[in-house]
């Protein structure tokens, strides 16, 4: 079992895509196991992308980030890394298949709607940064209606 990071950027919120994005993460079986909404510090915003901080778009993307609320969410499941980054597609919407949460919503790469980590370092260090309170356990009774 993996815990991913998945964060609805401020345009997802915006544009009210909240809902429609968890329903796929239900829908797909993934457990949501931490869920709250924040205005992000810059601080926590150029922690989280600090990978991309000698990159040109870099101001831009912590300004975009930290113009609104984002919702913060830990999803779990077997590879919950690598599937929920299948349902979000690519990084460029215009790219993405259809299907996929960019796919089917973008039409850029910064604006692209959703954050998902890209490996288990990744994911720790995400989770730690966004939910340093800790994230949930729970019984999901059906979870046995996705796995054999
Ligand atoms: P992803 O979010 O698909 O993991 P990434 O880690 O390469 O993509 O980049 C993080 C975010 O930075 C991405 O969601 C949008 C923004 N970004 C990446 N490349 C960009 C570019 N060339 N121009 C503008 N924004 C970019
Ligand atoms: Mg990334």
């Amino acid at each position: 079992m993996e815990t991913t990071y998945v964060m609805v950027k401020p345009d997802g919120v915006q544009r009210g895509l909240v809902g429609e994005i968890i329903g796929r993460f239900e829908q797909k079986g993934l457990k949501l196991v931490g869920l709250k909404a924040v205005v992000p510090s810059e601080e926590t915003a150029r922690t989280h992308y600090a990978v991309h901080a000698e990159r040109p778009f870099f101001p831009g993307l912590i300004k975009f980030v930290t113009s609104g609320p984002v919702v913060c969410m830990a999803w779990a499941g077997k590879d919950a890394i690598s599937v929920a980054r299948n349902l979000i597609g690519p990084t460029n919407g215009r790219e993405a298949a259809p299907g996929t949460i960019r796919g089917d919503y973008g039409m850029d790469i910064g604006y692209n709607m959703i954050h998902g980590s890209d490996a288990p370092e990744t994911a720790e260090f995400e989770l730690n940064l966004w939910f340093p309170e800790g994230i949930m356990q729970w019984d999901q009774t059906i979870s046995r209606w996705f796995y054999e």
